[in-house]
């Protein structure tokens, strides 16, 4: 039962019940990344002073060394998984390779694997521009009571057990899904409580908003392009609104909350696309859908594509359902 001003903290109490095979570990994971997420959100809001006390890569005035944001936002997130002893294992768009947590007296008993982005759209921070952390959980295949192994991490999207992300705009939200629908909550900073202002958020029935980086254009394929000038076309509806902050998170935010789709096509430079599959696009996907939206590749469900690698990129169409399946239209008339 969604209550509006609940706490996260009596959300997750009171929702634990959707589990039924729940040993509570899920909720206790969720309410680590909270706090990771808050312990993030004070660095964020800092970030503009960074010119006064030092810039990254320089020593403060205390003699400390400065730490890039995304640096830090990756230790944090970490730190706070491996204190708790709660998954057994992580993976990182800031780290090469996973991180097996081998639990309490070694015995791997752990079974969720956490993949994040912990500050994606980090390139914002010097403009004082909404940036975001995103995560997605799984549980693992090997079995338990042995160390994670790199199938515990490379699973399709439509595994996932949970889904989020943390966006830190104007207000800092938490927004994540269980396969329930999506919850969000704001944060309140001075009581450093998350309070449910969002209640099962879903696409609006109409979208009319566009977020792709258009400097991209002549690199796009021909069904994106064909696609772009659809949006533009003077109709009934149309144009649509171009609207691109060029931080995920907060792009993926705003179209759900007004309506419209963001993409992130293949370039003659970056064939593969730029999104990461692990860290950016599943757990978006998972989201979206679950807020009544879709996420494809150009051709197809984005949570189907097997993951090969554990950095693995791929072309991006996520938000109403409507726009997305239109994109794949003019994607099926020009494949290549
Ligand atoms: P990052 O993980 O290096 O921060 O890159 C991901 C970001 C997304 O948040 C954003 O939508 C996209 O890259 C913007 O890319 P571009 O500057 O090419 O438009
Ligand atoms: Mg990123």
């Amino acid at each position: 039962m969604v209550k509006k001003n609940q706490t996260l903290g009596e959300f997750i109490i009171e929702n634990q019940a959707e589990f039924p095979f729940s040993s509570g570990e899920l909720s206790r994971l969720i309410n680590s990344i909270r706090l990771a997420a808050k312990v993030v959100n004070h660095e964020v809001n800092k970030a503009g002073l960074v010119d006064i006390t030092g810039a990254a890569g320089e020593t403060n005035v205390q003699g400390e060394d400065q730490q890039k944001l995304d640096v830090y936002a990756n230790e944090k997130f970490i730190q706070t998984l491996t204190n708790r002893e709660i998954v057994c294992g992580i993976a990182s768009e800031e780290s090469e390779d996973f991180i097996t947590i081998s639990g309490q007296n070694n015995d791997h008993k752990n079974k969720y694997v956490v993949l994040m982005d912990p500050l994606d759209g980090s390139s914002n921070i010097d403009v004082n521009v909404s940036v975001g952390t995103i995560f997605s959980i799984y549980r693992r295949i090997s079995p338990i009571g042995t160390p994670v192994q790199m199938e515990d991490f490379l699973q399709p999207g439509n595994k996932q057990v949970a889904a989020g992300y943390i966006v830190y705009g104007t207000s800092t939200m938490l927004v994540y899904t269980t396969g329930h629908g999506v919850n969000g909550f704001t944060l309140n900073p001075a009581l450093g409580s998350w309070y449910l202002s969002h209640p099962d958020m879903k696409f609006p029935e109409k979208a009319s908003i566009y977020s792709v980086n258009e400097g991209n254009y002549v690199h796009f394929p021909k069904g994106v392009k064909n696609y772009i000038k659809y949006c533009q076309e003077e109709k009934e509806d149309r144009p649509y609104t171009s609207r691109y902050i060029g931080s995920l998170v907060s792009d993926f935010h705003r179209n759900m909350i007004k309506g419209g789709i963001y993409f992130y096509p293949t370039t003659s430079h970056a064939p593969q696309g730029k999104l990461r599959l692990l860290y950016e696009c599943n757990p978006m996907a998972f989201i979206a859908e679950q807020a009544g939206g879709k996420a494809s590749n150009g051709f197809s469900r984005v949570m189907d594509v097997e993951p090969t690698e554990l950095h693995q990129r791929v072309p991006f169409f996520c938000g109403n359902k409507e726009m997305v399946e239109k994109v794949e239209e003019f994607m099926a008339k020009n494949p290549e």
